[in-house]
């Protein structure tokens, strides 16, 4: 590879991380079955119009794909994921986020959840996303749906995703109560809660 294509990679890897070739599988718990006939999706709390989807009516909403990296805190970085999925944006239009809706609580299969401030949400790049490189996820790797947030480290992009909920205040996740930053941005090495300005929480 010569320097120029070194430098545009190397450009693109956090402070802390390292690229891999492979995608390694990471999650705490085992990896829930799904049903579609019972499986649904939920917008709920502080919006105008809660929801309840099921697959084939999330999938109407209308796909984009979007590529993007993904940096896990443990410290792998892979680039240039293709994942299609429908745009968080698309879902709070349709649901209305009230006035005093701030934060939105990602809610998984097994009671996992992460938290991001409703304006990080409301990013172009966040998906719920159920293919990579054009193909169905793995189980593995969160079917039949994730949520996407390029932005932040990986644990904020929840697999088996089952509801997202808006709030007023804000509730630190699985990962983030156990230790891990509520922020999570890899640019700024957001890893651990210990990091966290005083308030930080209540910052979007
Ligand atoms: N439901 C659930 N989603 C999760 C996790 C988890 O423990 N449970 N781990 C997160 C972490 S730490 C990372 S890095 C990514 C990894 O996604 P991958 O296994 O598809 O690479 O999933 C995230 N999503
Ligand atoms: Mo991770």
């Amino acid at each position: 590879m010569g320097a120029e294509g070194r430098g545009a990679i190397a450009g693109r890897i956090p402070p802390g991380q390292r690229l891999v070739k492979t995608w390694p599988v990471l999650h705490f718990g085992t990896v829930p079955r799904f049903d579609e006939s019972t499986w649904d999706l939920r917008v709920f709390g502080l919006v105008e119009q809660p929801l309840r989807l099921s697959y084939a009516e999330l999938k109407a909403l209308g796909a984009v794909t979007v590529v993007a990296d993904m940096h896990c805190v443990t410290g792998w970085t892979t680039l240039d994921n293709a994942w299609t999925g429908v745009p968080f944006r698309v879902l709070a239009e349709r649901a209305r986020p009230k006035p005093g809706a701030r934060w939105v609580i990602a809610h998984c299969e097994h009671g996992y959840t992460s938290n991001l401030s409703l304006e990080a949400m409301m990013d172009e790049d966040v998906l719920l996303a159920w293919a990579h490189g054009g193909e169905d996820l793995t189980p593995e790797h969160g079917y039949p749906l994730r949520l996407v947030v390029p932005k932040r480290y990986g644990w904020k992009s929840a697999k088996w995703l089952r509801g997202l909920e808006l709030t007023d205040r804000n509730r630190r996740g699985f990962w983030e109560e156990r230790g891990y930053h509520v922020h999570a941005d890899p640019w700024r090495e957001e890893r651990y809660a210990y990091q966290e300005r005083p308030g930080a929480e209540d910052e979007p």
